[in-house]
């Protein structure tokens, strides 16, 4: 045995802290020694990542002394788990928060550089597809601010949400190769690898005290490595973490192969497993039932449960009496929900405990969010895939529904209709698991994501476990982080703000009502005004960069940006583009003001409908353009590539953000807070958090349009478009223009699925149904614009009325009302 040393040099939070230098002294030295870069001068992205090295080591002690808090053993603590964390960039955002503006800005003139332009060439982490994943990454934000015990889980994806050009008015899509010039911001963790198993079959045996037991065994094992990103709390010395999992192989299964004398054979198993953590789907909101996701899945799961049942057991050994008490699971939507299962699998089979001391701790620490009522979102799992790759999961789950279909029939004795409709497996010739049933019997909490939203999961979706289980649901509306939405991306209005009101609405948002009387104080008007026309600017210009369309400053900026989705009816915007298209040529523009149009958002790769929508946006708005009749009256643009670090510049330039989904179909929506807090008036349908926003701004403060919820339904059995078009001049007038081929004249019949689902009675969204009241508030919205004394003062109301739609307002209800968990303070 080798003799230990007797004293070993130990490295602490406080021994580090002498180790580092001035900022300056610390860009070049990772410059240098880092990156290898020896040039005098080199490109912006050297000082990115030398600079951004350089305040990862400023976050290193807090982040360190964070861990340690962590680490008490009587700390209840939050698993945040998410496929998708839209992160978006990091180096401004902890500038921010750790307080370092000043002496960054300082150092880098040293080498004769601005911060934006270095910040610039961060590629944003677009681990995300869109609203569930810009919310975990606001959720996060947020537990730090508030000083919450709560750790992300996510995946390592190697190429995250794909970029999107526009080729002759089409989506095309480029890979997103985030981390091919290193990413300054992760550590890796290789001493926390866990081991996942998939496929082979179980065994049943008796254990050493004559138990019956279950194994899995014959099982593909693959690794999964942990990547740790620092989320820094907003000056307060609170660093919290966000573990990413990437896939890699096990050297266990190099060996055998090697033995076997093919080691080629054996180092591209590597590859194999790497697979799982290679690429983002990009499918918002629709699932497809592809068996690498359902790996996906189960590998972020797995890897995250055993990470903390770990360190459970580091600290209490095999007692697991309290771990329900101490461990809280979210479960972003259903895609962790094989939490339910594995958690059930490594309580019984690993760590021998008994099937009802199991479910007790299991049903005490999970709870889920749904973030969809649509019926193509909602996941369910081949049984048959199930059975082959996640063979005792399934297992697990037949006996969950036992037991619980067992539970049914003790309520409602006789009810086989009830049974089946509760069952967490769907019966047909494939059966299937329902995923969010498994979630909600797994779970203590289930919410929605916006006031309408739970009620109608309450009186829909779930209404039959909402009668068993009453007490379960609860809603817990939405919100965004003003520190990345509001005074990062619009720091002239940060300025305004801080010396109107002070700087306190930073990390308490309610504090902007305290704008509300400034709304009768003309010489604040003008200098709202001028925020809003220097940001409208900058917008201008970066939409002249990516489209070459100019946007003069004295028009209506009118921007929709989000996910290509028919709910959420781009296309009636469009139509309402033609709209006033068509006055203008016909002379009819009394009361119109400019307006530019700005359309932006991906399309699922495979969704035919929304691809189509892309390139009709882009052929309206070649037509628009280019027509010397419209002047500056109306312009279109598609902005290409829409993603948070575009929305940073885009929302702060933005006066009126469209909201117009079906009523009932969007769950919540957040990007129409981030423009409530921009000052940007809402066009909106009474849906999801749009209601709570009108709610907080005033109705007259707000252009409501559109039929509600209960009309939808109401409409859908006797719907006639074709009736209500023929009967509408405009209206009609519209459809003969896109009918005719006025936009796709090179190109006939291309939109005709468009117009034929426009014209459908059973078309879903019901477009026809509200285009006549939403060209009318569209009107009124213009009309009021003319009045710029009292466009801003409802600007300012809206933006005063923001403070509840702050995720650190959202965060809070989850910690007392779901976690339990208290700020651990620094
Ligand atoms: C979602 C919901 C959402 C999904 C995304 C397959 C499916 C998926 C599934 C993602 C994938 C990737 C279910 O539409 C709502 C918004 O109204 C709401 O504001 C946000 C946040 O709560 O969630 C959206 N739902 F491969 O993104």
């Amino acid at each position: 045995m080798s003799k230990t040393l007797e004293t070993k040099r130990e490295v602490t939070s406080e021994s580090t802290e002498q180790l580092l230098g001035p900022l300056s002294n610390e860009i070049r030295r990772h410059l240098y020694y880092t990156l290898g870069h020896f040039g005098s001068n080199g490109d912006a992205s050297y000082y990115y990542r030398a600079l951004a090295h350089a305040v990862r080591d400023r976050i290193s002690q807090q982040w360190q002394r964070t861990r340690e808090r962590f680490a008490n053993p009587e700390t209840r603590r939050v698993h945040y788990l998410s496929l998708e964390f839209l992160l978006g960039r990091s180096l401004n955002n902890a500038v921010q928060n750790l307080d370092l503006e000043e002496p960054v800005r300082e150092a880098l003139q040293e080498y004769g550089y601005h911060l934006e332009e270095v910040a610039e060439e961060e590629l944003d982490a677009g681990l995300g597809n869109g609203g569930l994943g810009r919310l975990a990454a606001c959720f996060l934000d947020s537990c730090a601010n508030l000083q919450l015990p709560v750790t992300g889980y996510g995946i390592r994806y190697e190429f995250g949400m794909f970029h999107q050009h526009i080729e002759h008015g089409r989506q095309v899509e480029d890979p997103d190769h985030w981390l091919r010039d290193g990413n300054p911001w992760e550590i890796e963790r290789p001493e926390f690898t866990r081991t996942i198993q998939l496929y082979g079959h179980t065994e049943r045996y008796m254990d050493e005290d004559g138990i019956a037991r279950v194994r899995w065994v014959g099982t593909n094992d693959l690794l999964a490595v942990p990547y740790d990103m620092p989320i820094p709390g907003y000056k307060n010395n609170t660093v919290n973490t966000l573990r990413l999992w990437k896939a890699s192989t096990t050297d266990v299964f190099d060996l055998e192969e090697f033995n076997a004398g093919s080691y080629p054979e054996a180092v591209a198993a590597k590859n194999n497993a790497e697979q799982i953590s290679m690429v983002l789907y990009p499918n918002d909101a629709s699932e497809n039932g592809k068996e690498l996701r359902l790996k996906q899945q189960y590998f972020l799961v797995s890897a995250s449960l055993q990470d903390v049942l770990a360190q459970w057991v580091k600290q209490h050994g095999d007692d697991f009496t309290d771990f329900g008490e101490k461990n809280c699971f979210q479960l972003n939507d259903t895609h962790p929900a094989s939490a339910v299962p594995e958690l059930m699998r490594l309580l019984l089979d690993e760590h021998k405990l008994d099937w009802d001391t199991a479910w007790k701790i299991t049903t005490e620490c999970m709870a889920y969010t749904n973030h969809t009522l649509l019926p193509e979102a909602l996941e369910r799992w081949s049984v048959q895939l199930f059975s082959r790759m996640l063979p005792r999961l399934l297992e697990i789950i037949y006996e969950i529904n036992e037991r619980f279909l067992g539970e049914v029939s003790k309520l409602y004795p006789g009810d086989m209709e009830l049974r089946k409709r509760l069952s967490l497996i769907e019966e047909g010739n494939e059966p299937h698991i329902r995923m969010a049933y498994l979630s909600i019997v797994g779970s203590f909490s289930v919410n929605g994501v916006a006031h309408l939203h739970t009620e109608l999961l309450k009186s829909g979706l779930f209404s039959d476990f909402y009668k068993i289980w009453p007490n379960k649901f609860n809603n817990k509306t939405n919100g965004v982080t003003q520190r990345r939405w509001l005074s990062h991306c619009n720091p002239k209005l940060r300025d305004l703000l801080n010396e109107t009101i002070g700087n306190q609405w930073e990390s308490d948002l309610e504090q902007m009502s305290k704008l509300v009387p400034y709304a009768e104080d003309a010489a604040f008007r003008k200098k709202w005004a001028e925020v809003k026309r220097d940001n409208k600017h900058r917008l201008a210009e970066y939409v002249k960069e990516h489209t070459n369309v100019e946007f003069p400053l004295d028009a209506m900026f009118d921007v929709q940006v989000k996910r290509i989705h028919e709910y959420k009816r781009q296309l009636l915007n469009v139509l309402h583009v033609i709209h006033l298209y068509d006055r203008i040529r016909r002379g009819e523009t009394q009361g119109m003001v400019p307006r530019c149009v700005l359309i932006g958002g991906k399309a699922a790769p495979g969704y035919h409908v929304a691809k189509l929508i892309v390139k009709l946006i882009n052929n309206v708005a070649d037509v628009v353009n280019g027509d010397p009749a419209t002047q500056d009256l109306l312009k279109l643009v598609f902005f290409p590539n829409y993603r948070v670090s575009a929305m940073e510049i885009i929302c702060p330039g933005t006066e009126l953000s469209e909201q117009i989904s079906t009523a009932g179909k969007e769950a919540s929506g957040t990007g129409n807070m981030k423009f409530m807090m921009n000052g940007a008036l809402t066009i909106g349908t009474l849906d999801g958090a749009n209601i709570e926003i009108r709610e907080k701004a005033g109705a007259e403060n707000f252009f409501l349009f559109g039929l509600d919820a209960k009309g939808v339904v109401e409409t859908r059995k006797a719907y006639d478009p074709n009736g209500i078009i023929a009967a509408d001049p405009e209206i009609r007038r519209v459809m003969e223009l896109l009918e005719g081929g006025h936009f796709n004249a090179s190109e006939p019949g291309i939109f005709d699925l468009l117009t034929s689902g426009l014209r459908n009675p059973y078309d879903q969204w019901v477009t026809i149904a509200d285009f006549r009241s939403y060209i009318d508030a569209q009107q009124v919205a213009g009309e009021t614009y003319t009045d710029q004394d009292k466009w801003n003062r409802m600007s300012i109301l809206n933006s005063a009325h923001s403070g509840w739609f702050s995720s650190d307002r959202t965060i809070s209800q989850y910690a007392k009302e779901i976690w339990g968990v208290q700020p651990l303070k620094a």
